[in-house]
């Protein structure tokens, strides 16, 4: 996510905090790099300045270059206007004091409307909730089409009428919802190409109609500053209450992210991050900026892990991590977590430091099937102690799981790495990634 940027902020961060003593050039040269970096990540340019300047007003003043730690100053500064800029705090959507809470989703053709519907609904059926997803994009049988696969996929059920009349099936779905006692309905409605008059017209009248709680503008991260002025057009003709941030995933730039709340004074709510149903994080504006600025999100990670494995395991999980005292036994249960959660690679930029290097390592997922049969033939009390791995263990280890004592070998140096990285982890900030251990090759 927003590799590029995280990268050059890192290595001018990196500077930065390597100074012993800061002058006002030192800090001018680095405000120079922060500023051509947002800029080049495709940043509204007034965003940029604004943003400079308040890091700029704060960041000379006597108290910062006088400090013992200047450099640390300086990017704590960063990292507070940061938080500032991508909103402050975290905003959930509203709910209807009496149910359904009607939540319509808009935005541009191929902004992620629809696949978003059925990551809110998975969201919502975690928190307890009881959503139904509503096809109100009427003008093609496939949107139609594609919004029941997805809620087949979010398992939730899927009110359609059909290429109807979208504020019609709207109030329709909302009688439904109350009848079979679905708690909040997510309303999918049509998107054009580009914003058009009779589409905002459309989404205008479902508005008045139907009078939503909570309209979310849906928006392709990817896309930069373009996303910023679509929403503005939103937002001044639909008044929207939300934003969500799609395509995270990919090679966002992070243009969409940081501008679109500064410029539209709407919050972001939540991100795609994949073409999963499970690819959805809430956004918090404090998390993201430590992404951004190469600080890692473990709270993510360990809220990750939460939502598939149990939260007792969870906080084992972490405090294990916290006291590098993870055995063999713990990796198993990974590795085998890891199939839910998404890819090894997503999981692993949420660690601090790693970020950046993550490209160079080498994360082959296909080969943590054969660490999985390798650690599944021990026994529990070898996963537990490893250190009792002799050679004639590792022989019966190696012929159980149909490897090679090789393999166990190579799996076993891994591991060892990979607790002294996480020893690594208890006291310092970042780590170099060539000691990366994760090459199951
Ligand atoms: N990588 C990635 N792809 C996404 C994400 N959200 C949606 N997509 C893809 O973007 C395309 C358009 O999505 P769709 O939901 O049909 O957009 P809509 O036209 O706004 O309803 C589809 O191919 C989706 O699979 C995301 O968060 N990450
Ligand atoms: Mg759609």
């Amino acid at each position: 996510m927003l590799e590029e940027l995280t990268q050059r902020l890192e290595s001018t961060f990196k500077r930065l905090r390597g100074y012993g003593k800061l002058s006002e050039e030192n800090i001018a040269e680095s405000l120079k790099e922060i500023r051509r970096a947002l800029l080049e990540a495709d940043v509204n340019y007034k965003v940029v300045k604004n943003f400079i300047a308040s890091v700029q007003e704060k960041a000379v003043g006597e108290d910062v270059l006088k400090s013992v730690t200047p450099g640390q100053m300086v990017v704590k500064i960063v990292h507070d206007e940061m938080v500032k800029l991508l909103g402050n705090s975290t905003m959930q959507i509203k709910t209807a004091g009496i149910p359904p809470t009607i939540v319509m989703l808009c935005g541009l053709q191929g902004s992620g409307k629809t696949t978003f519907a059925g990551k809110l609904a998975v969201f919502l059926q975690k928190a307890g909730r009881k959503p139904m997803v509503v096809a109100a994009d009427v003008y093609r049988p496939a949107a139609v089409q594609q919004l029941k696969i997805i809620g087949s996929k979010a398992g939730v059920p899927v009110y359609e009428e059909g290429l109807g009349d979208p504020e019609k099936i709207a109030s329709n779905a909302i009688a439904e919802a109350r009848k079979n006692l679905n708690d909040t309905i997510i309303l999918d409605t049509a998107g054009r190409l580009h914003v058009d008059q009779q589409m905002m017209n459309e989404l205008k009248r479902i508005k008045g109609r139907i009078r939503p709680h909570e309209i979310l503008f849906v928006a392709d991260g990817m896309t930069g500053q373009d996303a910023v002025n679509t929403a503005s057009d939103f937002a001044q003709s639909l008044d929207f209450d939300g934003v969500v941030l799609t395509k995270m995933d990919g090679d966002a730039r992070g243009g969409a992210a940081l501008s679109i709340r500064s410029v539209t004074g709407k919050p972001i709510k939540f991100m795609g991050v994949g073409e999963k149903m499970d690819d959805i994080e809430q956004f918090h504006p404090d998390r993201m900026a430590s992404r951004i600025l190469g600080m890692g999100d473990v709270v993510t990670f360990v809220e990750k892990a939460k939502s598939t494995i149990d939260t007792e395991n969870a906080k084992k999980l972490e405090d294990k991590i916290k006291k590098a005292e993870f055995d063999l036994e713990d990796f198993l249960g990974q590795l085998q977590q890891i199939k839910k959660m998404g890819s090894l690679e997503s999981l692993l930029k949420m660690i601090p430091g790693m970020g950046g290097q993550i490209k160079n390592a080498n994360v082959d997922e296909s080969n943590l099937v054969r660490t999985e049969a390798i650690i599944s033939s021990m026994t529990k009390q070898e996963r537990r102690n490893p250190k009792i791995l002799n050679g004639s263990r590792r022989k019966r280890i190696a012929s159980g799981s149909g490897t090679r004592v090789q393999d166990v070998n190579q799996l076993m140096n891994q591991f060892q790495q990979m607790k002294k990285m996480m020893k690594q982890f208890k006291g310092k900030k970042g780590m170099s990634m060539n000691r990366m251990p994760f090459n199951f090759s």
